[in-house]
């Protein structure tokens, strides 16, 4: 079953995304998702003057072996951009696969392993108030799991907070990338950061959350590679009273041997990855067991092939998934996580920001969120179609995600 034509659609309906779309001799198409936040281009280009020319004609039937082609054949290996770009391809020839067989990916991963997939939403406020609000109105949307973020006395705005009025573009949630005014070009908005503030008040912040939500129910929160080892160590430690499901990226994530030092002081677990796209980039994060939770996301991390592999290799040491979930996985790296979601034995939870009725409109998906948990459907393949008509009247927008300094101008991690 040969490739006839591959296509690069780069939409923006909301948000930028990039999406490959296969198509086979018999006319069966599938999608995969390529969207690297604020670097769009960059993928598309990788795609269109490099791979797409590998793949006219050849045998969309060979997975592993497209996938091992893409991989050790460039040469040039791995990378947030390469990797974006074969994850995109892997996953449209896994969707095609699906297709052909009449099922739903999932029965090809091994089955179903749970009836749904347990999924957190991003609760968030100014202050604290505001924050409480949050957490209920994602509780009355049915998460069962909800991640925490407030804004820092002294700071101005910070990662994970929605202002009021931004952009307006998600459902519920706060959306980092930034697209340019009018014509404008939109460089990076400079946010100001400084970590003592931020370690006073969050021990606070879960204080009050506790006390208004009662034990149960199941709380993350993430430092964005702000901290130092030890500053997370000392968060992590003062945070253990709160019962946390993970404290996410405390240190900068490329680091692995930071874990170490943060793991001997606090029982608080950890997750990390989003911005890995390589197995490579966790080998002492698993061996040594330093991590709780995998982090990578389908879409950057080479597709459903690797990131099979990647959780297995977890599994092995008693690690489980937390697949990145953000609107910057479009609905088709989405409905790819929840399908590995729904088979593997590893699972710890999914991400769930929850799409745009604008972004929906382009992308019809099939998956469904109830009683807190989401299901990737029984429709034969990723459950996930694209209106290319709807795609084209939303022509991409560039966009940057923030940068970070210090109070003194000094760059800090974002
Ligand atoms: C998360 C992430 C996101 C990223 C975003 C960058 O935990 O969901 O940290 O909020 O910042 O995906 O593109
Ligand atoms: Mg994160």
């Amino acid at each position: 079953m040969r490739i006839v034509s591959a296509e690069v659609i780069v939409t923006s309906p909301g948000r930028n995304f990039v999406t490959l779309r296969l198509t086979t001799e018999d006319g069966v198409t599938g999608l995969g998702d390529a969207t690297l936040n604020g670097r769009e281009l960059a993928v598309q280009s990788y795609l269109e003057n490099h791979v797409v020319p590998l793949l006219l004609g050849s045998d969309a039937t060979r997975i592993e072996d497209t996938w091992q082609y893409l991989y050790r054949g460039a040469y040039w290996r791995r990378g947030p951009v390469t990797m974006a770009a074969v994850a995109a391809v892997d996953t449209a020839l896994w969707d095609i696969k699906a297709k052909c067989a009449g099922m739903p990916l999932y029965q090809l991963l091994g089955g179903a392993s749970r009836t749904g997939a347990l999924a957190y939403g991003h609760a968030s406020g100014r202050d604290v108030p505001e924050l409480l609000d949050s957490v209920r109105a994602h509780l009355e949307q049915g998460y069962r799991a909800i991640r925490i973020q407030s804004g820092i006395p002294g700071l101005g705005p910070v990662y994970g907070v929605a202002a009021a009025g931004t952009d307006g573009a998600d459902r519920y949630d706060y959306e980092p990338a930034r697209r340019a005014a009018a014509g404008g070009i939109p460089l990076p908005v400079t946010e100001t950061w400084g970590t003592r503030a931020y370690l006073r008040h969050v021990p606070a912040v879960f204080e009050a959350v506790r006390a208004e939500f009662g034990p149960e129910l199941p709380l993350l929160h993430d430092g964005h590679h702000r901290m130092t080892p030890i500053q997370a160590a000392r968060l992590g430690k003062a945070l253990e009273p709160y019962d946390l499901f993970w404290l996410e990226d405390a240190t900068p994530a490329e680091d692995q041997a930071a874990l170490r030092l943060i793991r001997q002081h606090t029982t608080t677990p950890l997750a990390i990855g989003e911005v890995f796209n390589s197995v490579y980039d966790y080998t002492t994060l698993l061996s040594e067991r330093l991590i709780d939770y995998v982090r990578s996301a389908v879409t950057h991390t080479g597709g459903i092939t690797a990131m099979r592999k990647l959780l297995d290799l977890a599994d092995v040491f008693g690690i489980k998934s937390g697949m990145h979930g953000p609107t910057d996985i479009s609905p088709v790296g989405m409905a790819a996580a929840l399908h590995l979601d729904l088979a593997i034995h590893n699972f710890g939870i999914q991400e769930y920001m929850q799409h745009s009725d604008r972004t929906l409109e382009v992308f019809r998906t099939a998956f469904t969120f109830k009683d807190g948990l989401l299901h990737p459907s029984d429709t034969p393949g990723l459950g996930v179609d694209l209106d290319t008509e709807a795609a084209a009247h939303h022509p991409y927008e560039p966009a940057y995600l923030p940068v970070n300094r210090l109070a003194d101008g000094t760059m800090h991690d974002w």
